[in-house]
């Protein structure tokens, strides 16, 4: 059983160790939105909405997320009585549109909630069966083709089992090329954030040869179509992000053949209900899964380890330790990964880290409650 009495909101500002920039726009400091969920009996848990300043990835930014949690989510769920955090999703997919980062972030608050009050661990709440997930970095576009070298490099002493290299047009063949010199064995793959068009396709086909594990989101965030004609041309199989916004796009992708792998964010789709369904789905059709990032505090990555210990989640996930991102986390223990690139999935009841509160307290720039 799940019944809210409260939600509080807060932001927070982390600076980034540095800046990191996608094909859609640069991110220094992050504005992270928390969010702490109480239910009627006095138990509290942290989540996090994942929506990022400007509305560059997806639709959603942090404004819109608050906004949408205050006027629509959070009026769905406080002092409502459901079964289970599986029930949920349903009540906030009703006659309500889009907002998934906002919905996602109460949705998986409500998993983290019955995690905690049951004295279980999220991921064995949701169905966990791997204990330790595989880890990948995700490296910004670099000032020159050297640069991106040595950050990939160090990536590969690190441990890392996947090596995400961000590129836009002008910042990729060339890039990725040098790359690939330097590093013929690593575990390399690209992510355009959907910098290119038709008349950019050909330098997607350069990197074809350059033995990468897939391509992510090349084409627009909409759009399943193209993506399928291209994918008819490349052997190098693309993994969608953006577009697979729900259990829908999934079926779509699998039946139009527009990609081979799934990058799952929990928020991007809603939740971990509809995360769930749609591991389930490329379980049953062959597709492997990873968990992708969203430069997520240690809280959002608590959630994000627990999803990633489902089994069809094959793939190592973009779930880089807390000092990648940032000089302190806001968590203890902070997230990191052995020489092996495995980040350990926690055991312990709840979401499996402690909020440092006084700090959160110190870095808060916003506040609302909702509710009691
Ligand atoms: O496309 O996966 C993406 C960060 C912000 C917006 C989009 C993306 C990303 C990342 C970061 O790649 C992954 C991480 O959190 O380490
Ligand atoms: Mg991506």
């Amino acid at each position: 059983m799940i019944r809210l009495r409260g939600i509080e909101l807060i932001e927070l500002r982390l600076p980034l160790r540095e800046p990191f920039q996608i094909s859609s726009g640069t991110q220094t400091d992050r504005r992270i939105f928390l969010l702490r969920l109480t239910d009627v009996d006095g138990i509290r848990v942290w989540a996090e909405c994942v929506a990022p300043e400007r509305p560059n990835y997806t639709a959603e930014a942090i404004d819109t997320a608050w906004l949408a949690i205050r006027e629509w989510v959070a009026p769905r769920v406080l002092d409502v009585e459901f079964p289970g955090p599986a029930a949920v999703h349903a009540a906030l997919d009703e006659n309500f549109r889009g907002h998934h980062m906002a919905k996602a972030a109460v949705e998986m608050g409500c998993w983290g909630l019955a995690a905690t009050r049951d004295g279980r661990g999220l991921a064995v709440l949701l169905g966990g069966t791997q204990r330790a997930i595989p880890t990948g970095i995700s490296i910004g576009i670099q000032k020159s083709p050297a640069a991106l070298v040595e950050k990939a490099r160090a990536a590969v002493t690190a441990g890392y089992r996947k090596i995400k290299l961000k590129i836009k047009p002008g910042a990729d063949v060339e890039y990725v090329t040098a790359t690939r010199r330097a590093l013929p064995d690593a575990p390399l793959m690209v992510d355009a954030n959907n910098a290119y068009t038709e008349s950019l396709v050909s330098r997607l086909m350069s990197l074809d040869s350059l033995g990468l594990t897939m391509i992510e989101q090349p084409l627009a965030w909409d759009d399943l179509v193209r993506h399928a004609a291209l994918q008819a041309r490349l052997a190098t199989p693309i993994c969608l992000d953006e577009s697979i916004t729900g259990m829908d796009r999934a079926q779509d992708m699998i039946t139009l053949r527009a990609g081979r792998i799934i990058n799952i964010k929990p928020g991007r789709v809603g939740g971990f209900t509809p995360s769930k369904a749609i591991h389930d789905l490329c379980r049953q059709h062959g597709i492997p899964v990873w968990c992708g990032g969203m430069l997520e505090s240690g809280v959002g990555r608590a959630y994000n380890v627990a999803l990633a210990s489902l089994p069809n989640f094959t793939l190592p996930g973009d779930l880089s330790p807390s000092a990648r991102y940032w000089e302190r986390d806001i968590v203890t223990p902070e997230w990191t990964m052995n020489a092996e690139g495995m980040v350990t999935v926690p055991t312990g009841p709840g979401i499996g880290v402690t909020v440092d509160e006084d700090r959160v307290d110190d870095l808060a720039v916003r506040r609302e409650t909702l509710g009691r």
